[in-house]
């Protein structure tokens, strides 16, 4: 299979210029800390794809029609700092001309490129983040842009909203509450604090989705898996939700850890990615496209 294609995308909606959605494959893996394999995440995500039906029979759109450009895998210097910058001015050219940007990957460092490049263009962008893991740590195994630290560098640049969170320090803990932080722990998925949670979301967002905020036995194949967290209703819902209230500017799927004879992780990416288009197409792109 072409792996530069997503799905079964036909043709006439795969150009560059006529698409509206381009996907950025970023196989950056350097500060892996546990479970090795996320630069094989971009490759596996765009191999599911293949696997999935282009109708979308919940939107009741065929998300393709929007037009989904795949780039080439990005190449990238393994420094992060080198890394991050390239990350942006790619992100950056993209979201210029009008492009919903969407990043696989890959480890979590890279939402902070994606997320300056947007702030550039949108400068009150806050930042939604589905993840287990707090990631605000000043720095990690003496990596201040480690995996585990990407939430923190991302503060410097837009406000955070996090959802789903169930494994931070003390200290994590604490800057939350010093830096008001909005963030709903797993433990605290009800639906009224889902909606105190969106009601408090700016108008454009950039959108970061941690594998590893859903459930293990949903999404196995992540480096840091967790207990608890989110399932595939509960995050269709809150996809859904923010769709509606503001505009996904840009957004990443990260962390993915492709794992052998077992393809649910990869195929709920790819779902996920699929379905967060046919929101897209709804609500913002193509807006009289719903059938
Ligand atoms: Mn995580």
């Amino acid at each position: 299979m072409n792996p530069l294609v997503f799905g079964d995308t036909p043709e006439e909606f795969r150009g560059y210029e006529q698409a509206r959605a381009v996907i950025l494959p970023i196989p950056y893996e350097q500060s892996t800390s546990y479970l090795k394999g996320t630069a094989q995440g971009p490759q596996a995500i765009l191999n599911a794809a293949g696997q999935i039906e282009l109708f979308d029979e919940k939107v009741k759109v065929e998300p393709f029609r929007m037009g989904i450009h795949v780039l080439p895998f990005m190449k990238f210097s393994p420094e992060p700092e080198k890394f991050i910058s390239r990350v942006e001015t790619e992100v950056f050219s993209h979201l210029k001309h009008n492009k919903l940007v969407i990043i696989l990957g890959g480890e979590h460092t890279l939402t902070v490129g994606g997320v300056k490049a947007a702030k550039k263009l949108f400068p009150n962008l806050g930042v939604v983040q589905i993840d287990a893991h707090a990631d605000l740590r000043d720095s990690y195994q003496n990596n201040p842009f480690s995996h585990a630290c990407a939430m923190r560098r991302v503060l410097d640049y837009a406000p955070l909203f996090q959802i789903g969170i169930r494994s931070l320090s003390k200290e994590e803990f604490t800057l939350i509450q010093e830096k008001k932080i909005t963030t709903l722990f797993g433990h605290e998925l009800s639906a009224r604090n889902l909606d105190l949670f969106f009601a408090k979301l700016p108008e454009d967002i950039y959108l970061t989705i941690d594998l590893d905020g859903f459930d293990p036995a949903v999404v196995p194949g992540v480096g840091n898996p967790e207990p608890g967290g989110l399932n595939w209703e509960m995050t269709d819902h809150i996809l859904e939700q923010i769709s509606s209230r503001s505009k996904i500017r840009a957004f990443d799927i990260v962390e993915l850890r492709p794992l052998a004879d077992e393809a649910r992780s990869e195929i709920t990416a790819a779902r996920l990615l699929y379905r967060i288009l046919g929101y897209c197409a709804r609500d913002q792109v193509l807006p009289n496209f719903a059938l």
